[in-house]
C-alpha cells in the first residue's frame, strides 16, 4: 500500500501518483506506478516509481526497492513484447553526480537498438506527446 507517512508534498513524482500531475500511465498497483518519461531518450522509455517517498536507493527501505525493481521487470517484459527492441537497459540514478534530476527513487526502463549511440549521461529533451501517449497505451496493454 502507498506509504502515506512517507510522501512529500513538493515532490513531482509523489504528485504524479496522487493524480495531481498528469502522466501517461502504463501500470499501477497499491505499491508502484509505471508511466512514460516525458523526456524520452528512446521510443518507449518508461519510469517505475514506488508509492513511498525517498530520495534514492540509499535512503529507501529494501522492501520498497524490491517492489520497485520487481515492477521494473514487469514493465521491461511489457516493453519487450510491445517494441521488440534489441535490448533494454534498466537505469537508476542516485545523487547529482549520477545525473539524478528527480529526487524520488525511480527506475528507467529504456529500450535499446543496436548502434543507437546512447550514452550514460543524457540531456533532458521533451518528447512528442502524441507519440508518448500512443506508446503508453500499447505498453499498458501488454502488462501481464
Ligand atoms: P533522472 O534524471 O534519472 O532523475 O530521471 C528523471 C526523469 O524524470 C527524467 O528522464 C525526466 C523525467 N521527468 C521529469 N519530470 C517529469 C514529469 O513531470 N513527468 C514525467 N512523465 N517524467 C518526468
Amino acid at each position: 500500500m502507498a506509504d502515506e507517512a512517507h510522501l512529500d508534498e513538493d515532490c513531482i513524482f509523489c504528485k504524479i501518483f496522487r493524480g495531481e500531475i498528469p502522466c501517461f500511465k502504463v501500470f499501477e498497483d497499491d505499491d508502484i506506478l509505471a508511466f512514460m518519461d516525458v523526456n524520452p531518450i528512446a521510443e518507449g522509455h518508461a519510469l517505475v516509481i514506488p508509492k513511498h517517498h525517498s530520495k534514492n536507493i540509499l535512503e529507501t527501505p529494501s522492501e520498497w526497492v524490491g517492489k520497485t525493481f520487481a515492477g521494473a521487470k514487469r514493465i521491461a517484459e511489457a516493453v519487450h513484447k510491445t517494441l521488440k527492441p534489441d535490448g533494454i537497459n534498466i537505469v537508476q540514478a542516485n545523487g547529482p553526480g549520477a545525473k539524478q534530476s528527480v529526487f524520488h527513487l525511480h527506475v528507467h526502463v529504456i529500450p535499446r537498438t543496436m548502434d543507437d549511440g546512447l550514452t550514460m549521461n543524457w540531456e533532458l529533451v521533451p518528447g512528442d506527446i502524441d507519440d508518448i501517449g500512443m506508446l503508453a497505451e500499447k505498453i499498458a496493454a501488454n502488462v501481464a
